[in-house]
């Protein structure tokens, strides 16, 4: 899906701002039919944002439901015969909308976009009314899967129900990311495809341009970053070539324009897009990673969408602040976990260099009772599976043309070792490949089990694993990582002869918390456990990068081990190094030693 885009021929109109909110406490709205009169008892509420952390009541925070939206706008009159739709780029996690109380459209799943034409509905030159129902209820057919529990005892009050989610980050919802209006010609471009690689000094770029509505002739461009044409093509399709290209490459980013025009048989241009796109070419071998034909060692931090007040809501300044933070740190790549990141966060890695690996919201696929299995009708069945292949349909649809994207990432920590699970993700690591044959696929794993055992490592490329030696596993105990690292690794490459990235270790870190010699939770714990850590990958050829878990302190569910959040930020929530940022720094700027 292509982002929404102002120029000559597209127009768009941004709704973000404040808008009327209601929460649905008695899941009545939708039998009251509250889409089809303006709503009443309403409070504001900004969009783009989580509503969770913006109110004083408790019980907005800990809804667990449908929460309504609402706001009026103008269509003007010089939109009349043209295509006019409305595009949420994120509702979490279901949404339904409605212009002037009629449905538009319906979305299942977070993260990602999604769009009606409301043409036909909206009044032209007038005031229009759109509502959106949006629930955060999570079941074994979302991603991410959770549960609803309900309690039928004297310790709690009648229908007492709770979210159960098993996933370690706050289950923030609402409209967090833009909503728009877009106006366009009714013949219009639909959707670019790029495949861009080299050979030699030459840029190969195959292309497709879809349309929709009447037949329209096709012609494209290329221009380099001055706006100099370096090719053209007058089909929808095909193949051009750029003579001495200058390639994307991590930290310093080249970015081409492929232009397209739609053109009727009048001879008006109906409508241009513009498709930012890099030359580069990814490939795996059993112990490396190329980007360009040149060994590329991943190292920076998994992050969240995150910060106070906002929650998950789209901040451009806290992005530009981010990508700031990561170069300053000097790190090269990070992973979405654990779901889609906005457009505008991988337009920004885009340009700046950073390498994503991009990861679907398949986190916390685990059976809530160790004595059933997770992969069943009851839990992770044939309607996940489903909605999983959507959702990957729908991730590599909106980011196919991202040079920064890398990898895809089908999901975080999983069970592993049930014998279905092989048949899960090969499943998804298949429709992955189908989808996009040009990146590499990764899983990313966390349980502690022999290799034999984890059944869809067989279907990826490159193996991410997830280790917290000396805080979840012999607490305390730093003298171990570098030795437990190399003797566990090292069987792993033996039976999968396939890289691996060490996709998370870290320490939870109370910043201005201080114990020399260290101990757990004190910002020298921290530096030590990540420098046991890097002894070890030092010494493993087929490591092929490190990502620290977290970038950032950030907001989780309330549990024992959870103070106000999780604490494996490297920075604060509020973007303050910690110790381990300055040590990270210094590792990072320096050139990589490998001991063997
Ligand atoms: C890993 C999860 C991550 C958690 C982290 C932790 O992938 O989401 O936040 O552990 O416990 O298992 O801090």
């Amino acid at each position: 899906m292509l982002y929404p885009q102002e120029n000559e021929t597209r127009e768009v109109k941004d709704l973000s701002g404040v808008w009327n909110f209601r929460v649905d406490r008695h899941s009545t709205g939708r039998d009251e039919e509250w889409f089809r009169q303006p709503l009443s008892d309403t409070m504001p509420m900004p969009v783009p944002a989580s509503y969770n952390d913006l109110t004083q009541d408790i019980t907005i925070r800990d809804h667990i439901g449908d929460v309504w939206y609402e706001r009026t706008f103008y269509v003007p009159s010089s939109w009349r015969g043209k295509r006019v739709s409305i595009r949420f780029s994120s509702a979490e996690h279901n949404a339904v909308a409605w212009v002037n109380g009629r449905e538009v459209v319906a979305h299942k799943g977070g993260h990602l976009p999604f769009a009606a034409d409301i043409s036909d509905i909206v009044t032209y030159g007038a005031e229009n009314r759109v509502t959106v129902v949006v629930n955060n209820i999570l079941t074994w057919d979302t991603l991410p899967p959770g549960f609803i529990r309900t309690y039928d005892d004297m310790n709690h009050p009648p229908g007492y129900r709770i979210q159960e989610i098993q996933f370690d980050f706050f289950n923030y919802s609402g409209l967090s990311r833009p909503v728009v209006l877009t106006a366009t010609s009714p013949t219009r471009i639909e959707d670019i495809a790029i495949r861009a690689n080299s050979e030699g000094c030459t840029g190969i770029v195959d292309y497709a341009v879809t349309t929709t509505g009447d037949s329209a002739r096709i012609t494209v461009r290329i221009l380099d970053e001055l706006g100099r044409e370096v090719a053209a093509a007058a089909e929808a399709s095909g193949t051009l070539k750029i003579e001495n290209v200058t390639l994307w490459k991590p930290g310093q980013a080249y970015l081409y324009t492929l232009e397209a025009k739609a053109t009727v048989s009048t001879g008006a241009v109906v409508d241009i897009y513009r498709e930012t796109f890099g030359v580069r070419t990814v490939r795996v071998t059993d112990t490396q990673f190329f980007i360009n034909d040149e060994p590329f060692y991943f190292q920076g931090c998994c992050k969240h969408e995150d910060m106070d007040l906002k929650g998950r809501g789209l901040d451009h300044a806290l992005n530009i602040k981010d990508f700031n933070l990561m170069n300053w740190i000097g790190a090269n790549s990070f992973r979405t976990s654990h779901y889609p990141y906005s457009e505008e966060i991988l337009q920004l890695a885009d340009r700046t260099g950073m390498v994503i690996i991009d990861e679907s919201p398949a986190v916390g696929m685990r059976s809530d009772n160790p004595a059933e299995p997770t992969y069943s009708e009851e839990r992770i069945s044939s309607r996940t599976l489903a909605h999983h292949k959507q959702v990957m349909r729908e991730l590599i649809t909106r980011d196919k043309n991202h040079p920064c994207v890398v990898m895809w990432s089908v999901g975080n920590e999983p069970i592993v070792n049930e014998p279905k699970a092989g048949d899960y993700w090969g499943e998804v690591v298949a429709e992955t490949r189908r989808l996009d044959p040009t990146r590499p696929v990764t899983l990313v794993i966390g349980d502690v089990v022999k290799p034999a055992e984890c059944h869809p490592f067989q279907h990826v490329d490159v193996m991410c694993i997830n280790r917290y030696h000396s805080w979840y596993s012999d607490p305390g105990h730093l003298e171990l990582i570098e030795l437990q690292t190399v003797a566990e690794l090292t069987p792993w490459h033996e039976h999968f002869q396939k890289p691996l990235i060490i996709s998370e270790y870290g320490a939870d870190t109370i910043a201005g918390f201080h114990a020399d010699p260290p101990v757990m939770f004190s910002e020298e714990y921290q530096v030590a456990m990540l420098e046991n850590f890097h002894k070890g990958f030092d010494r493993l050829h087929f490591v092929i990068g490190e990502h620290v878990w977290n970038f950032a302190d950030f907001a989780t569910k309330q549990g024992v081990s959870r103070v106000i959040g999780n604490k494996k930020g490297v920075f604060t929530r509020q973007r303050q190094p910690k110790a381990a940022a300055h040590a990270l720094r210094k590792r990072w700027s320096e050139p990589r030693k490998k001991i063997n």
